[in-house]
């Protein structure tokens, strides 16, 4: 009776050190730079940025004076960089501000055992140029959806390049909320989303700071990108842009040659209470500088945030005219803007859109 007991033992000792050794390749798998999880990739985060700008030419040294924010970065621990999509914390419960800090924003409070101290460290990280309206690109590479994704940008007059990041500097500037991974855009492995986002009266260098709580369980994302508005914006400077509705030609109401443009409406996600739809205009006729696309909504549906277009709404019509950018539109030429909504009861698309063009 007694020898089964005495032979527990060992027996026991041998399958907790399997368990651990299995637990320990486990812990390797699921950290290592091929794991699956994700981060924002545009405007890129501060370790993904570092990550896609010196990952193939981490030692040189040319990066501690073209980009010594990264650098001090990979000093710090180069697992940083590799690890771009691990950036997350577990079982947080959706206290985002009680688990994270001030000065701790951009590591997750001090997240994975310090790995991304480094991303929290003041400084002239480079940015990515953006307008007041832009989009959020989150690349999810597991699959995971998301419960929630929230984008901040900080207020204007934070100064990024000395002061470390509070809660309080932030500005909530676009969400999404419930939208699984199959509402998302396929990607070679994985899915991505883009959230749009609108922050007016900012200029110079901000940082947007995304937190996306993903689907399959408590977890969630924190990630810093440095940005500047006006410093660069998505319409290049060297070319002029072309004017939108000049007063002295006719208003864009003006009825125009049947078949000049042609608009079609597609919804590329909905979730509760939400839905995101993208809509193509093409120039069926000589080339144009001008359009504007018009539609009525049967359902109350109401357009939220719009880009790539400035859309306007009275009543149940709405009314997207062209961005500063995309005006312009060789014979048989598309260009396609994009908004999110919300609807309730049902979400159809619009019987018909009416498109006129500015020639
Ligand atoms: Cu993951």
């Amino acid at each position: 009776m007694s020898t089964p007991h005495r032979r527990r033992a060992p027996l026991v000792a041998a399958i907790l050190s399997v368990c651990a050794v299995v637990a320990a390749l486990l812990t390797t798998a699921l950290s290592g730079p091929a794991s699956a999880h994700g981060s924002v990739v545009d405007p890129a985060s501060r370790n993904y940025g570092c990550w896609q700008r010196w990952g193939s030419d981490f030692q040189n040294p040319a990066m501690a004076t073209q980009d010594p924010m990264c650098w001090q970065a990979w000093q710090a621990d180069p697992n940083a960089m590799w690890n771009w999509n691990g950036l997350f914390r577990e079982g947080v419960a959706g206290n985002h501000q009680a688990a994270i800090p001030d000065g701790q924003l951009c590591s997750a409070g001090h997240t994975a055992s310090g790995r991304y101290n480094a991303l929290d460290t003041v400084g002239a990280w480079k940015t990515s140029p953006v307008t007041s309206n832009f989009r959020i690109k989150l690349y999810d590479q597991a699959s995971h959806g998301a419960d929630y994704i929230r984008v901040y940008v900080s207020k204007q007059g934070y100064n990024a390049s000395t002061t470390p990041l509070r809660w309080s500097d932030l500005e909530l500037v676009g969400q999404i909320g419930n939208t699984p991974a199959s509402q998302w855009t396929p990607e070679s492995q994985g899915v991505s989303i883009q959230v749009p986002a609108n922050a007016p009266g900012r200029t110079g260098r901000h940082v947007v700071y995304t937190i996306w709580q993903a689907s399959h369980l408590d977890q969630s994302y924190y990630l810093c990108s440095d940005v500047d508005f006006g410093g660069g914006s998505t319409t290049p400077p060297s070319t002029p842009p072309p004017t939108t509705t000049p007063p002295s030609t006719p208003p864009p109401s003006t009825p125009n040659p049947a078949g000049a443009c042609t608009a079609t409406y597609r919804i590329t996600g909905q979730w509760g209470g939400g839905f995101q739809a993208e809509v193509q205009v093409t120039n069926g006729g000589s080339p144009i500088r001008g359009w504007s696309v018009s539609w009525n909504y049967a359902n109350g549906q109401q357009v939220t945030s719009a880009w790539n277009a400035t859309v306007s709404t009275s009543g149940t019509l709405v009314t997207a005219r062209n961005a500063a950018y995309n005006g312009t539109l060789a014979a048989g030429a598309s260009t396609t803007f994009g908004f999110v909504g919300s609807w309730s009861g049902s979400n159809p698309a619009p019987g018909i859109l009416s498109c006129t063009t500015v020639a």
